[in-house]
This record gives C-alpha cells, structure tokens and sequence, in this order.
C-alpha cells in the first residue's frame, strides 16, 4: 500500500483504514492518513528530536509558531481612505472553538488607537445623578466584578456584499466579528453608585480616544447586562480594543462598545449623535432610514472550506466547520445546505453555548469529489433565523450596508477550491 491518499485507492472506507491499522495513531481513519511505510519522517530522527530546543523564558510573553505566521488579521486596502479610521477582519477561516485569541480580534478605529497609561485613566458618571463621580482604573477594580462571554458583531460586517457577493473569503465577508471573555463590573453597579434620577432614561458612553466615539443606549440595556470591562481574555485589554476600559453591550453592533470608555452621562432622550444619524442607520427603499436597530440578528458563516481553507485532500471523509452567533441569546441550531439550500441536514453544535456568544458548528461529511453550494443558516433560541439574502433584499431594499445576517454561499468545486457566490 503506497498511496498516499485515500483518494487514489477506490473503495477504501474510514472503516477499513481503522482496521488496516498502518497508520496507527491520532490521524487513523481520516482521508489521506495511509502513509507508505516508508515515510522517513516517521522513520528518520529529525532534528527537533535531537537536539535541545529553546529553554524557559525564551518567550517571555508567548506568540504563536512561526508556521502559523499566515494567522493575522488582514485589511482591505482600497475600503477606506486612512487606516486611522478603517477595519481589519479577523481570520475566522484559521480559528476553531469559539474564543478568538487577543491578537486576532479584528479592529475597527475612528480616530486611531488611543495610547492611555491607565494611571492617568478616568471613568467619569455625570449628567441625571444625583452625585456625579470620577473612577481611577483602582476604584473600578474594587466593585464586584463579573466574567462573560460575549461576540462583538461591527454592524457594517457584510455590508459589502449586500447587493451581492464581492470579497473572497469569509476572513474579508464575515470577519467583523470576534468572542472574548471579558472581566468587568456591571454598568448597573456604577450607575447605581452615582445614583440615578427618576428621569434618567438613556446613558452616552464617550471614548477617550481621537475620535471621541459617543452613542446613546436606553436605560433598561445599561441596567441590564451591560459591563465596563478592562480585561479580554483573562489579560488587559488589547490597546486596540481599548485598553484600558472599554463598554461590553451584549447582542447590540459593535459601534456601541465604545472603548478607552472615559465618560458616561445620564440623560432622558438620546443624544442623536453622528454614529446613530449619519452612520449605522439603514437607509430602506422609501428613502426612511430605520435607526437605533442595536440587536445584532442570528448569523452563521461556514468557515472551513471557505475561499481562504479550499479542500486539499480530495474526496472522502472531511468537516465542514463554521460559527454562529444572535445577539438575541443562544443558539438553537443550524442548518447546512451543500446543494445551494435545496436540502438541510442539522449541523453538530459543540462547546459552550452561552447566551451572546459564538457557537461553533461541524457537518462531518463524506465528500463524494463533485460540486458543491455550501450554506449554513442559523436559529437562534427565540426562534428567529437568517433569511436568504433575496428575502433580505425584499424586506429592506438594495440601499443598506449594515445588519446584513444574510444566508452566504460558497462555490466549492471538484478541485477543492472555494469561491464567493450568491445563489438566492
Ligand atoms: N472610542 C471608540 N470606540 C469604538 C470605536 C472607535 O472608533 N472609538 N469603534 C466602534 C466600532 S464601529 C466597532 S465595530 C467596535 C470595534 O471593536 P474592536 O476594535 O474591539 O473590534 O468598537 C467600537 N468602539
Ligand atoms: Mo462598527
């Protein structure tokens, strides 16, 4: 037995390989895992088992394997004029399980990443409270804290591809979205210190940063679930996530997380400001726009095959892997179509599900080679799901950029390689 992959060898199930038992070990009874015997690299000492490698401390802070130096978050030069008001995506195409690693959050910046030694950082409560206060980075410290688990959805993610499908990867398509534990108190707690009016009906977080990112959220949000958070992960915050303390708005698009979070006031009707007038409304085909439309609807995106992650094992047994995500709560279950959404089969959800977090899901298939139109559609625990984006596109018209939770198709062909498509 010589082949090298289970392609080549007609009629060679996941089950007789198992019993062949050559290729004992983690990769038995996976495509392609019928190595010759003769592999020098299981039959050869390699360096890596000869000599000594690197002692403690060689990498006080750690970073990943330099082979997985392809893993980075990527911009799209031509999107905006500046990077200093700009996005990068991260690279969901390389991630697995439904934590994205620190490094890897994409950015989103109006006003560039605001550089704050939090010695000199202050949290300021004012307006409708009956004492306005001002918190160092210690005193926030010293209030009850909470951990959760939360993805931030930007509600621009998609927004290229409303009118139909453009960028070829769901890194550059869905990219706007990462899931992080974060550490922080509860908004609640802090307002409650202040002390609030009887008509104290909506807060205004303000960034410390250049662009001095401000929006205003109702009361019963702010009350709710909402955290003033300064670590990601277990560690600080990324400086570019806003370190040293950022807004964590459960569900509701990403604009709303203001970080380098110097300032809340306390008011009783919105503010209006730039980002909920001029930006992040939907403009609908009667020429209205809808505003203040906070909560993120359920989405899901195949990750893997994806444009970025083709196939290169040829036909057999393979996963097909994606995350899902409602700002509505959990998710319930999602659907994977490999014939352009004709057909369903319920994907395996695995790992946590927690409410306003990502979800991962696997399809464990058996590829038969031939074409295929992969989709997944997810359902959130409220019963809602992601329409088709026809059915978008009727409902909201061809003018929108943002909240587009639309059904995404990849073109997977005999060869491996995956494209963008549209098909509804
Ligand atoms: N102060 C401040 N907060 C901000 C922004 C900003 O430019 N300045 N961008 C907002 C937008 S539009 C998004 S989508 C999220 C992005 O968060 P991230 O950079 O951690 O991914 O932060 C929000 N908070
Ligand atoms: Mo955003």
């Amino acid at each position: 037995m010589t082949d090298k992959t289970n392609s080549k060898t007609p009629g060679l199930s996941r089950r007789s390989l198992l019993k062949a038992g050559f290729a004992a070990g983690a990769v038995a009874g996976t495509a392609g895992a019928a190595r010759a015997a003769g592999d020098p690299l299981i039959t050869e000492i390699q360096d890596w088992n000869r000599y000594l490698g690197d002692g403690v401390q060689a990498r006080p802070y750690g970073t990943p394997s330099e082979y997985e130096a392809h893993v980075v978050r990527r911009d799209v030069e031509w999107l905006t004029a500046s990077t200093e008001s700009s996005v990068n995506f991260t690279p969901l195409h390389e991630l697995d399980g439904i934590i994205t690693p620190n490094g890897l959050c994409f950015e989103r910046h109006h006003g560039g990443i605001a550089d704050i030694n939090p010695a000199d950082h202050r949290l300021m409560i004012n307006g409708l409270v009956d004492s306005p206060l001002v918190f160092t980075m210690e005193d926030l410290k010293r209030f009850p804290r909470e951990n959760r688990v939360y993805f931030l959805e930007c509600a621009a993610n998609s927004g290229m591809e409303w009118r139909g499908s453009q960028l070829n990867g769901c890194q550059y398509t869905h990219g706007m979205v990462h899931c992080v534990m974060y550490t922080g108190v509860p908004l609640k707690l802090i307002l409650e210190e202040a002390g609030l009016k009887t008509n104290a009906k909506w807060v205004m977080p303000e960034g410390a940063d250049a662009s001095a990112m401000t929006r205003s959220i109702p009361m019963e949000k702010a009350l709710d679930d909402c955290l003033v958070a300064f670590k990601m992960n277990g560690e600080a915050l990324r400086p570019e996530q806003g370190y040293p303390l950022r807004l964590v708005v459960p569900g509701w698009e990403g604009n709303m997380w203001v970080k380098w979070l110097r300032r809340i006031e306390v008011g009783d009707e919105p503010w209006h400001q730039r980002e909920e007038t001029s930006k992040y409304t939907d403009l609908l085909e009667n020429g209205k726009a809808r505003r203040f439309t906070w909560v993120m609807d359920p989405k899901s995106v195949i990750t893997s095959p994806s444009p970025q992650a083709p196939i290169t094992h040829g036909k057999g047994p393979m996963v097909i892997s994606g995350v899902a995500w409602s700002g509505n709560g959990r998710i319930k279950r999602v659907d994977v179509s490999l014939d352009g959404g004709r057909n369903w089969k319920t994907a395996r959800l695995d790992g946590p599900s927690l409410s306003k977090a990502m979800h991962r899901f696997y399809l464990d298939i058996d590829w038969d080679g031939s074409d295929m139109l992969i989709q997944s559609r997810a359902m959130d625990e409220h019963g809602f799901f992601q329409p088709t984006k026809n059915e978008l596109r009727a409902a909201r018209g061809e003018n929108s950029i943002y909240h587009n939770n639309g059904i995404q198709t990849w073109y997977v062909k005999a060869d491996g390689m995956v494209e963008n498509v549209e098909v509804s």
